[in-house]
Parts: C-alpha cells; structure tokens; sequence
C-alpha cells in the first residue's frame, strides 16, 4: 500500500510541480518554501532513496537525470543550513550509498563545501541561515537574542562525518566535533540543554527545554552517532544517555490518566505540552535501549512503549485518526489540542517513526496494527485528486486542507510505512542507521574500512 501511495504522491508531484521545491495538490502547482532559498527540486531529492528501496526504477532513473543536469547549487540563495542538511545532504548521502552512483557523492560533497561558511563564528556554532554565494551567515530574527538553535546546529552530526569520510577531507567531521566542544564546556541547567546558544558569546540564550521542535533531533544525532560509528564514539554515548537521564527526572511525567508524556521546561517550571514532533522520542529511547548504562534496557525500551502508547491516543482521540501538532495535559485534557493552532496534521513521519522502531525492536503486532490505523486516516483524509494534503483540524469532521504536499511525507512518513510492514533485514539496523529525515547512511565499521557495498 505505501507503494502505491508514493506512486500517487510522486506521479502528482512530477504531473504538476517538476522540478520545484514541492507539490500544491489541492492548486495543481508548484510550491516553493523559503527554507531552500532557491535551491530547486526538494521532493526529488528527498525523494531518490524511498524509490529505491521501493524498487521503483524508472522513477529513480528520472530522478537521477534530474539531479545530473538541474541540481545547481551555485545560486544566490539564503537557506537554512539544518533543513539544507537533513533532506539535501542526506538525501544525495543516501542515494550515494544504495545506488554506488558517483553524481550523488559528488553533488553531496559540493554542497557540503558551500555550507562550511556557515561555521565563521566567534565559537564555531554555525548559524541558522546563510547564503551560498556571498557566504554570510545570521541567525533566525526571533530567536533568543541573536541565538543559534539547538535542534539545528546540533543535526549536522551524521551528514558531516559522512561527508568526511566520502571526500577524504577532514573539515567536514572537525566542525561538527568542534560543536560537542563548545557544549562540553558549557554548565547546563540541571544537566539540559537549552535550545539556544549565542554562537558570538557562546552562551545559553533563554533557559528553555524541548526535546520536540527547537530541541529534538540534537538528542537523537547523539546517539545515532554512536551508533554510527559502530559504538566507538564514547563521547557522544556519554552525552546521551546523560541527557537522557535528566530528561527523565525533570521532563517525563504521567498523567492522572497513566499517560506518559515530555514536557517542556521553561526556566525550571513546566509546560504540559507534548508536540507532535517530540513523539519520535519514543522511537529513539527503544533504539538507545541496548546500549543503556545500569542494566537500564528494559526501561528504556519500558518508556519507549509508553511514548508510543501515548502518542497513538493523540491520534486516537482526534475525529480523524491523525495526530494534532501539539496536545496537552491540563485544564483536564490529556493528549489532546486545546488550542485552534495546535490542531492541524501536516503530513508528519514521528508517530509512524516510532512505531516502525517499536515494531522491530519488540515484534508486538499492535505496531502494526497502529500503523495501519494511520494508513486508513491518510488515505481518507488526506489523499485528494493531486496527492496527498495536510489537514487544518483533525477534530473536525470536514477536511479542510492545507494545499501542501510536504518533501518529508515522500522521504520520511511513506518510507517508515514501508519498512513497518516490511522484513526486518531491510535496511538492518546493525548496519544502517537513518539521519533525522529518515535517510539511511551506513554504520562506518572499524574493521571494514570502505566496504560500504559489502552492507546492502
Ligand atoms: C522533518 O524535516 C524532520 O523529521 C525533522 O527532524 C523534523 N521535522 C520534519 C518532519 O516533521
């Protein structure tokens, strides 16, 4: 089934938007999102790795050819060094990989050198925003008095040291070592980590804590590159599984109801507000439980079940079976959206995220069976003539859609879907580990040196 919807999901795109950054399903036309200034072709490139693995080859050849003669990245652009990262990089990594087909490493590493200025601060945390011609970097006007953002220069991680390893040029991991530095010499507030920081000063801007939007992926790069490095990287282990720890004791709480959520802290009081993103925690602690310091796998596999768990009634408990961005735990509510703008689904991947890692790591068929729900939801909601839509309030009985078919929908949620109802020796995790846009890289063996190949 998520075949056939990558099929309707990519015919549309191509139909309609060829070429642009992505698809308006609902206007038939081109939608251009300021994230990738004007770098071009998005959904293609987020897109290359899931036609692969679904073995849709025509489709990944038109893809390629796209990629050969129109992905340039000498443009006057302004784009965001995180978002350019996660689906441009790691998309042209993963292709790179799976495919063995030279014009993705090369593309990669291009690209890779045109965001190295990002990194000219006092510190060496990059900025949010910089244009690819003239070099000039900024940070996002609204944040925290000129600050950097956690969940954004803190996912560069996997791609860099990738990057590294594929040109020989060890710019790309010293820059992103150099971040684990400056945190490392940092005192944090009841050992969390804010999600902003000066990159002039190099200190904590305001003293709030996310581990959904703003803070997320951060947590998630540690351990994947632990993992990645086939459990050689001590340092991110550590840092981890102690972040971890101090989310437990000041984040994670369970509602009247049994529900196990992640607040967010907001200088040491907490809003009961778990977002949408934040869910692909649950996914993350399972992931991370085998490695956990204490005798401490159960648990951590135990509190992954409980996010799912909790995640799946916010889904649940909308009239349409799809999760709203943000749900609450007050005012006698539990899992569910208070707020009007809090009630919309764009299309997001971390509640199917979680599921396909519960699925695999515990094998109990209600995974399946939730990810099946989400299935149904998709298909009656969301698709439309011209592709697949986002919803602007799931507890509403009538559709009314947002008119975007999101890069991540193709990439991420339709991926994830596929490998939940997939065997588990595709795309093992002992050899693959997926950056936070679900692109798969490999696990750099210490015995294997560029066998990459040898992995598929
Ligand atoms: C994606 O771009 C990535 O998953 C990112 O980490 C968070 N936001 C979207 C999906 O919701």
């Amino acid at each position: 089934v998520s075949l056939q919807m990558m099929k309707h999901a990519w015919d549309n795109y191509k139909r309609y938007a060829w070429g642009l950054n992505e698809l308006k399903p609902i206007s038939k036309q081109g939608h251009s999102s300021n994230l990738f200034g004007n770098i071009q072709g998005a959904t293609i490139v987020d897109a290359l790795d899931t036609l692969y693995i679904m073995e849709m080859k025509e489709e990944f050849k038109e893809a390629k050819e796209w990629v050969e003669k129109n992905l340039d990245f000498n443009v006057n652009a302004e784009i965001s060094v995180f978002e350019v990262n996660i689906r441009f990089v790691g998309g042209l990594l993963s292709a790179y990989y799976l495919s063995g087909e030279e014009v993705f490493r090369k593309k990669a590493v291009e690209l890779g050198e045109k965001l190295l200025p990002a990194f000219n601060t006092p510190t060496g945390i990059p900025w949010a925003l910089l244009n690819i011609k003239s070099g000039i970097g900024r940070n996002w006007p609204w944040a925290s008095g000129g600050s950097s953002i956690l969940a954004e220069f803190g996912t560069l991680h996997l791609e860099f040291v990738h990057l590294s390893h594929l040109s020989g040029n060890p710019v790309f991991a010293e820059k992103v070592m150099n971040i684990r530095k400056v945190l490392n010499r940092l005192d944090k507030p009841e050992g969390l980590y804010p999600n902003y920081l000066n990159p002039s000063s190099g200190q904590w801007g305001q003293h709030h804590v996310s581990i959904g939007g703003l803070g997320d992926s951060f947590y998630e790069y540690l351990l994947k590159a632990w993992l990645m490095s086939d459990k050689t990287d001590e340092e991110g282990k550590k840092m981890y599984y102690d972040a971890v720890q101090a989310i437990e004791t000041h984040l994670i709480r369970k509602s009247s109801g049994g529900l196990t959520y992640i607040a967010e802290w907001k200088g040491g009081l907490l809003e009961h507000k778990m977002g949408h993103l934040t869910c692909f925690a649950g996914g993350m602690f399972a992931l991370g439980a085998d490695g956990a310091p204490n005798d401490k796998t159960g648990h951590h596999i135990e509190l992954g079940a409980e996010i799912a768990r909790t995640c799946h009634e916010s889904y649940d408990r909308t009239s349409m079976k799809l999760g709203p961005e943000a749900f609450r735990f007050d005012g006698g509510v539990e899992a569910i959206a208070t707020r009007q703008n809090e009630k919309y689904y764009i299309l997001r991947p971390e509640v199917i995220e979680t599921y396909m890692y519960m699925w695999r790591l515990t094998h109990d068929p209600k995974y399946r069976q939730w990810g099946w729900e989400a299935v149904e939801a998709l298909e009656k909601h969301c698709r439309v003539d011209g592709g697949y839509s986002g919803i602007r309030d799931v507890y509403n009985n009538h559709e009314s859609h947002d008119d975007v078919q999101q890069s991540f929908f193709l990439s991420e949620t339709l991926k994830y879907l596929y490998l939940l109802f997939s065997e588990d020796d595709l795309l093992p995790f002992e050899h693959w580990i997926f950056n936070t846009e679900a692109h798969p890289l490999p696990v750099l063996h210490k015995d294997d040196g560029n066998t990459e190949e040898n992995q598929k």
